[in-house]
């Protein structure tokens, strides 16, 4: 191995050390503060906004205090379309720093920090756009998700393995046009499993509102259970 290529290896591994501890502090912070972080990543396009959308009503109701960091390359779109509910929102526009594909620890902490000026009980993260790079990055969620909708392809999970195996849980986004598109379900949760056998799978449709409750409550129940174990 050359002088350089040690160098440069080098060099991820400590942006990648410095990126995980400052997780952790971010998830003490949330402890402190009785906070519960979930992360939402995928492919461009594959319905995360939508899924917000449809998802953030059901814990309003519940009178659950709740905020958006929502991390895209460019525009405000992804933010003005959760503004109707009322919460806040820190936007991250990585175009400012280089374009990034990923949200790094440090920008969701000045997020948090922003947001944090109001009471919140969840905080959701919107994360870029990409079914790789993010992977890579503890953002300091307590709960990772990785949305994959029927449009993908079955094989994707084995294509991208990596953030398969690295979230706790699936969301087959977009059911409702699975018959039209020639889609396998039940293909792609078993390629899920083929990954990460203990990966709690979803399936949504946030045109149909299919689905979007039992998530909710899956939500809802890991933030109170968070909070029964350390008191
Ligand atoms: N049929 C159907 N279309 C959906 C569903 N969810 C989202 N879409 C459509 O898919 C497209 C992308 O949805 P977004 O919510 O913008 O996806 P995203 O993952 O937030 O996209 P980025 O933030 O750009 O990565 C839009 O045209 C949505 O209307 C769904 O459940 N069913
Ligand atoms: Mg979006």
């Amino acid at each position: 191995m050359s002088l350089e290529l040690k160098k440069e290896i080098k060099i991820v591994k400590n942006v990648l050390e410095k990126n995980n501890a400052l997780a952790d502090r971010i998830r003490q912070i949330l402890k402190e503060k009785k906070q519960t972080m979930f992360n939402f990543m995928s492919s461009p396009g594959a319905g995360k906004t939508a899924l917000l959308d449809k998802l953030i009503p059901h814990l309003i109701q519940k009178g659950i205090k709740i905020g958006v960091i929502e991390g895209d390359v460019q525009t405000d779109n992804d933010a003005k379309r959760l503004q109707h509910h009322n919460i806040p929102i820190a936007l991250i526009n990585t175009s400012k720093f280089g374009g990034s594909c990923h949200l790094a620890s440090n920008v969701v902490l000045g997020a948090i920090e922003e947001l944090n000026e109001e009471e919140m009980e969840i905080l959701f993260i919107e994360n870029v756009g990409n079914l790789i790079c993010p992977a890579s990055y503890d953002t300091g969620s307590d709960f990772n998700f990785v949305l994959l909708s029927v449009t993908e392809g079955e094989d994707k999970p084995l294509k991208y393995p990596g953030i398969f195996r690295k979230t706790q849980s699936a969301i087959i986004t977009k059911v409702d046009i699975a018959d039209v598109v020639e889609c396998d379900v039940n293909l792609i949760k078993n390629n899920i499993r083929q990954i990460n056998p203990d990966s709690v799978i979803f399936e949504t449709s946030a045109k149909k509102n299919l689905g979007i409750e039992e998530l909710a409550n899956f939500i809802i129940n890991y933030h109170s259970k968070k909070y029964d174990e350390t008191q």
